[in-house]
This record gives structure tokens, sequence and C-alpha cells, in this order.
């Protein structure tokens, strides 16, 4: 069992050993970012919490509210950028290569900050907030468009008391490819729904050939991406959980460093 604030100079170590690193990480890396977090007070929107809007159902009951609450996510990525975790993170990545060593980032977040940072070997375990699925062809494209569409132009707002915006499909966000038009989804994975079997098996991979793992700012609540850090210390990798607290994971894994990711990842990842 970790202790609350584990020997930072001993993970130092590991990290200089280690051949193939795995950073896994959660809503917490981007916290000081100012993206809200999925359990912190920032998991609402307007009268939802985010899980209850995070599906197939609620997308299919409603997709206009649906749409209003990722366009109006996607509007707060445009004034956020990667903090120091997430830069400490992707410099680690580049000074590994030069060595041939991997450093490679499992995350389960959609807002897009750790390729803003500079990291190149990402998995995103749940997809992205910048990239559409159309309902009708398949087509999977990055969009980056603000707004996605005419109709979401001053919608979203998040106050709880803001009317649903109701907008008629034929207005929401359309697929582009002219033959097609069908209507888009956010390319992202709801809860209920499997993640992608290529993404998993990738991540399988990296798992195989990890020798030292951090897990940061996750509140290893969702599965399956709750299950990774403890499955490789069960396997006796190392894994230094970084976080503000203590989580189901903690009492599974060797290290615990207690505070913010922006502080902690930097100090053990620095050269
Ligand atoms: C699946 C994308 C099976 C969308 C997300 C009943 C019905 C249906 C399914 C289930 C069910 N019961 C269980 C399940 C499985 C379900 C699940 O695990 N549910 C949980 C709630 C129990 N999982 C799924 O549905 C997954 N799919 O199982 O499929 C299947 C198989 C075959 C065929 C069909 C189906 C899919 C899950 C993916 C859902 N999509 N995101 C979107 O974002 O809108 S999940 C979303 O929530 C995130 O991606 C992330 O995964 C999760 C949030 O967790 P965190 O990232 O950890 O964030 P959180 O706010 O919780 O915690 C932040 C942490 O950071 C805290 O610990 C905090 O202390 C810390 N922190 C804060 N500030 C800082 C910090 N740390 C450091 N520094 C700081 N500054
Ligand atoms: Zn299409």
């Amino acid at each position: 069992m970790a202790n609350i604030s584990s020997d930072m100079n001993a993970f130092r170590e590991l990290v200089k050993s280690c051949k193939n690193l795995v950073v896994l990480t959660g809503a917490g890396v981007s916290a000081e970012s100012g993206v809200p977090t999925f359990r912190g007070a920032g998991g609402f929107w307007r009268k939802w919490n985010a899980q209850e809007l995070a599906t197939l159902e609620a997308f299919n009951e409603n997709r206009s509210l649906v749409w209003e609450f990722y366009h109006y996510r996607r509007e707060v990525m445009v004034s956020k950028a990667p903090n120091p975790a997430h830069i400490a993170i992707a410099e680690c990545e580049k000074r590994f290569k030069a060595e041939g060593r991997k450093l490679t980032v499992i995350t389960q977040n959609i807002d897009g900050l750790h390729k803003l940072a500079g990291s190149e070997r990402i998995l995103e375990l749940h997809g992205n907030l910048f990239k559409t699925r159309c309902l009708k062809c398949g087509d999977i494209a990055v969009n980056r468009d603000s707004p996605i569409c005419e109709a979401l132009r001053n919608a979203g707002e998040p106050d709880p008391g803001t009317p649903s915006a109701a907008i008629p499909d034929k207005d929401l966000p359309r697929c582009k490819i002219s033959s097609c038009g069908g209507l888009l989804r956010p390319h992202v994975v709801w809860f209920g729904e499997s993640l992608e079997m290529a993404v998993l098996d990738a991540v399988e991979k990296e798992l195989a050939d990890c020798d030292l793992c951090m897990l940061v700012g996750t509140s290893s609540v969702v599965y399956p991406a709750a299950g990774f850090a403890p499955e490789l210390a069960r396997r006796g990798v190392p894994v230094g959980e970084f976080n503000m607290e203590t989580t189901p994971a903690t009492g599974s894994l060797g290290y615990h460093f207690q505070g913010p990711a922006g502080v902690n990842v930097p100090k053990v990842l620095e050269p």
C-alpha cells in the first residue's frame, strides 16, 4: 500500500531506467488548463451530469441538446492550453525517442491537449471533441469549425436556466460529403458503447511492452480504462498515481503522489 506521498526520487530513478513508459491520463491532467473534470463541480452542464448526456440514448432522445453540450465543450477548448503536466510528458517523449526508448500516452480525455502539447504517441481511448462521425456513411472527419454549424452559433450556454435550442436535425452538423449529407455525431465513445477494437489492440500492445506506468488525474471509475493500471501492477510493473486524492486504484499501486499534476508530473519527468 502506498503512503500518501511516496518517494519521488525513487520514482525518478525508475523513469531514468525504464524503456517503455506508459502515461495513462484522465480529466485531472487537464484540470490546471481550466478544463472542467467530470466528477468535480465542472462535471455539470445545465441540469445534467456529463454522464447522463454522453450516451447514445440521450443523443437519440434529443440530438439538439447533446449537440449543444458537445458544442459547448468544443468552444470551451478555444481558450484552453496545455499545462506543465502535458508539456513535461511531451518533452519527455522527445528525449526518450532520441535514446531509443518509448513514452506512450493512453488518454481518456477527448480535449486534444496532449497533441497540442507536442505528444506524438497518443492513444485516445474515448475519441476526440474535434472529430465527427457520419451516421449515414460512417465517415470520420476532423472538424475544428467554430461553431460547427450556424444553428449552434450562440447555443450551448451552460447556465441551468438556459432553454434548449431545439434545433431541427436538418440544421445540426451534417456530413460534408456532398452525396451524403447525413447527420453527424461527435466521434467519441459514449457510456454503453464499446471502445474501438483498433484502439484496444494498440493499448494491449503498449501495456505488454510497458515497464513503468504513470496514472495521472483519473478517478479510476470508468472501465475498461480504470482496469489498465491495476492490471500492470498485478504483473509487477511499477505504477505511480498522480492525483489530488486517493482513488479506488490507489491501494493496488506502488506509488501515490498527492498534488496537482502540473506540479508533480514535471518533477518526476524533468531531466
Ligand atoms: C463499455 C467520452 C461495454 C465521452 C467517456 C451500465 C451500463 C452501461 C455500461 C456500464 C454500466 N456499468 C458499467 C458500465 C461500463 C461503463 C462504466 O465504466 N461506467 C462507470 C460509470 C461505472 N463503461 C462504458 O460504458 C465503456 N464502454 O464498457 O462498453 C461494451 C462492450 C461491448 C459492447 C458494448 C458495450 C465506455 C466508457 C467511455 C465513456 N466515455 N468519455 C465524453 O467525454 O463526453 S468517459 C469519461 O468519463 C472520460 O473519458 C473518463 O473516462 C471518465 C471521467 O473520468 P476521469 O477522466 O477520471 O475524470 P474524473 O473527473 O472522474 O476524475 C478526475 C480525477 O482527477 C479525480 O481523481 C481528481 O481527484 C483528479 N484531479 C483533479 N484535478 C487534478 C487531479 N489530479 C491531478 N492534478 C489535478 N490538478
Ligand atoms: Zn456521410
